[in-house]
């Protein structure tokens, strides 16, 4: 049995199960409730803060868990990491007030900055060799400039609309983070086998979540052609259609190459072209 640890209720809750449910891993979820078992893979869910999260893990008290890389580097503990999973993406930035002239990080020498991260932002500072006082507050960072409290701030940021309502101006950006698998670094052979074979699954579901089926017909003069448009996971499928001439091809493309895949198609005389999710992937 594993024990897998992630955040109670919070920004990484809902994309944490909602990554487990997709790996075939059914359990019951209650608000009330700190732990949960799976009932069909040997894996316990432990509810906690992102905060505890590192912590729980190095002790071994959860043997793997799913928090932010803001958190992990903060709390000193990038060892523990094991793979990136892509949800919850966010940035660590510094921010001044909208007014005031910024033009380079030398412009923080000597001033007051708030902030929940305090050893990324001095790594940070050090780094760009700036000497400044850092104020390490716990929460609602984006009010310290305007009741006084600092020069400037250091705080997440996602879309950017709490800063600017805030009348802030985000200047520097000092760590990109996302969400990250963390593992116990001495889980024994049976917690291994365990995580090796969640880690199968992540991966399949991972790998499907960046790519489209695409389903297309092609007169038959066309094939060639429109193959090499279509890099697949080997070759495309080709099945001819009722309709003397012609066939239908079907392939699997990236989303990222998605819409200039679908023009040069059309440009090449595929038509029908439909395009659909893919589930689960397993190369
Ligand atoms: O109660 P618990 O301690 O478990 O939760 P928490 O309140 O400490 O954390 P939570 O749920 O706010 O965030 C958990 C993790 O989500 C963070 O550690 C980040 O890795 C990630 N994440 C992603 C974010 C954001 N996006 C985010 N936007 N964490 C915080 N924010 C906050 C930010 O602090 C600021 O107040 O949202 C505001 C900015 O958002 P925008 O969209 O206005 O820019
Ligand atoms: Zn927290």
């Amino acid at each position: 049995m594993l024990r897998l640890a992630i955040q109670k209720s919070g920004r990484l809750s809902e994309d944490s199960l909602k990554l487990i449910r997709e790996c075939g891993i059914s359990f019951i979820t209650s608000s009330l409730k700190l732990k949960t078992e799976s009932t069909n893979f040997p894996l316990e869910i432990l509810y906690l803060r992102d905060d505890d999260i590192p912590g729980y893990v190095a002790d071994g008290v959860a043997d793997i868990g799913i928090v932010g890389e803001n958190v992990l580097v903060e709390e000193g503990m990038q060892r523990l990491a094991v793979e990136q999973l892509g949800f919850s993406k966010c940035r660590l930035s510094l921010a001044v007030p909208k007014g005031d002239s910024y033009e380079h990080i030398s412009d923080l020498q000597g001033k007051n900055i708030a902030t929940s991260y305090p050893k990324l932002l001095q790594t940070y500072l050090d780094e760009k060799g700036v000497d400044a006082n850092i104020h390490t507050i716990s929460g609602s960072v984006e009010i310290a400039p305007s009741i006084g409290l600092a020069d400037a701030i250091c705080d997440i940021v996602s879309s950017g609309s709490t800063l600017i309502s805030n009348g802030l101006r985000e200047v520097e950006r000092v760590f990109s983070s996302q969400a990250v698998l963390i593992a116990n670094e001495g889980l024994d052979a049976e917690k291994r086998r365990v995580l090796d074979k969640l880690l199968f699954r992540i991966h399949a579901v991972q790998r499907a979540q960046k790519a489209k089926y695409i389903l297309l017909n092609a007169p038959n003069e066309k094939i060639e052609e429109i193959s090499q448009l279509l890099p697949g996971a080997k070759s495309p499928s080709i099945l001819p259609l009722a309709e003397k001439g012609w066939s239908s091809l079907h392939s699997v493309v990236n989303e990222d190459d998605f819409w200039e895949i679908i023009e040069k198609l059309k440009e090449a005389g595929a038509q029908g072209i439909l395009v659909v999710p893919i589930e689960k992937m397993i190369v």
